[in-house]
């Protein structure tokens, strides 16, 4: 039995997983059984598309029927744009907030661009859209709705806003926070990610392979994290990196394989959550 095969049987017995999260994890591996796989009601928290207005702080280059058409086919839909006065804001709301290191919810320091130490790979914020008026704004704009209604063809709820810095260190650049995997936490996801720092080569862009999410293979299923060498071999010119300037965004479904990476550059992101089930 390979190692990955191992991760879906100590999945099966972690006791800190509660039964539907268990079977998120597994029928969250393979689009038939997300498809089929009952879900549990979750009470709206966002309205719905038609009762929604446009973001004053939203930009986008196409219509929702073709960010639409982009998701479905593709995986992702780039095209979005955070107006940069409202990047700017935000990023100073963040100056006022206190941040997670390495994802440890209970330790805070200060939003920081750099740090001397080594083993500080991220730092992040959850649910910025509970208190900053723009990522609310953003959380709920008519766009987004739309285009997330109409690609889980059903309610969706707003999962989660969060910010992260991943940070340049002197640490271990292949940490698996930055390998490739797909995200399991709902039977449908998707995610709009804004780059709130201008992303090229250096700055660690996010990179996904375009039309794995609709992947249904044992290759797949028993694979949820894939080295770099795996991912060219198998999807060779589907490997694509999401370079961005300061604001821009893009919807991704992230049952598509994809990672983050290890940047010699601050990168700062914010992602939206939209999730049925
Ligand atoms: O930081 C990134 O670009 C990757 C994010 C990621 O892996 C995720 O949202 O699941």
């Amino acid at each position: 039995m390979t190692i990955q095969a191992l991760e879906i049987l100590r999945e099966s017995m972690n006791p800190r997983l509660s039964l539907h999260e268990k079977k998120i994890r597994f029928c969250g591996r393979h689009p038939w059984m997300r498809k089929t796989a009952s879900s549990e009601p979750v009470s709206r928290n966002i309205p719905r598309s038609s009762e929604s207005a446009a973001s004053p702080y939203l930009e986008k280059d196409h219509g929702d029927d073709a960010l639409l058409q982009n998701v479905r086919e593709k995986g992702y839909a780039a095209g979005l744009r955070i107006a940069v006065d409202a990047v700017d804001e935000i990023l100073n709301y963040c100056q006022r907030q206190q941040f997670s290191p390495n994802r440890d919810a209970v330790r805070k320091v200060p939003f920081s661009l750099e740090s001397d130490d080594p083993s500080l790979r991220v730092l992040s914020l959850m649910n910025p859209h509970e208190n900053n008026e723009i990522v609310k704004s953003l959380s709920v704009d008519k766009t987004i709705l739309s285009v997330v209604e109409g690609y889980f063809k059903s309610s969706p709820v707003l999962h989660s806003s969060q910010i992260w810095v991943t940070l340049p260190t002197a640490g271990k650049p292949e940490h698996h926070d930055y390998g490739f995997h797909y995200d399991i936490d709902a039977y449908e996801m998707l995610k709009v990610f804004f780059y709130l720092t201008e992303v090229d080569t250096e700055s660690g862009p996010h990179v996904l392979i375009e039309a794995t999410h609709r992947e249904g293979t044992a290759y797949k299923f028993f694979n949820r994290r894939l080295s770099d060498e795996q991912a060219a071999d198998r999807y060779g010119d589907r490997v694509k990196s999401m370079m961005g300037r300061k604001g821009e965004g893009f919807f991704e479904d992230t049952f598509a394989y994809h990672k983050g990476q290890y940047p010699k550059r601050a990168r700062v992101i914010l992602q939206l959550e939209y999730v049925v089930g």
